[in-house]
């Protein structure tokens, strides 16, 4: 079964993060992985993370490209989000990615490869009609990693593997918070193994 770790951090002297990561498990041993990122930080941020994520939430058996087109609708009364969407299916060893604005997404592993986002807002884009990319992943060798751009893009992206260094994605990703994350913005990420 694939194991998830996710971890959020608000932005300095914010009580609150509009970075918002959420996960479902669906049939065949799937997963669905969403990262939000609301505009700016704060109050305001939060809510639209939150309101994307109660959208995907009603709807997270549909496929992705639906979901986007919905939440980009249900969005319209926030400031909009940045998002990174993926569909993990271990049975046919692939994983399908959509993105909208500023999160990275990554395979580490035995099938290296970055996932492009592509810019936009998600609840402010007239029609949300973006390539749904679908590459090899390989549970047991690939790790996916999602973060947001309150990351360090100079984090390395090669440990997430190794499950004896680290058996507890939770922890991992709480050091990787503590070392990569900026203060000036709201961080979060998500690793999938
Ligand atoms: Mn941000």
């Amino acid at each position: 079964m694939l194991e998830v770790g996710t971890g959020v951090r608000e932005m300095a002297g914010e009580a609150v993060s509009g970075d918002q990561a959420g996960y479902w498990y669906l049939a065949h041993g799937d997963l669905l992985a969403c990262l939000v990122d609301g505009l700016g930080h704060g109050e305001s941020a939060f809510q639209a993370a939150n309101q994307c994520l109660a959208t995907v939430e009603q709807i997270h058996t549909h496929p992705i490209s639906e979901i986007l087109q919905v939440c980009n609708e249900e969005l319209r009364n926030t400031r909009g989000v940045a998002i990174g969407l993926a569909l993990i299916q271990p049975e046919n060893n692939q994983l399908k990615y959509c993105g909208v604005g500023n999160i990275r997404a990554t395979i580490t592993g035995h099938h290296l490869r970055k996932l492009v986002s592509i810019g936009g807002i998600l609840g402010c884009e007239p029609k949300v009609q973006r390539p749904i990319l679908t590459v090899p992943f390989e549970i047991g060798k690939d790790s996916f990693v999602l973060c947001s751009d309150g990351m360090s893009a100079d984090m390395p992206h090669s440990m997430y593997q190794c499950k004896p260094l680290y058996p507890n994605l939770n922890t991992l990703i709480d050091e990787l918070l503590c070392q990569w994350a900026s203060l000036n913005d709201d961080a979060s990420m998500m690793i999938v193994r």
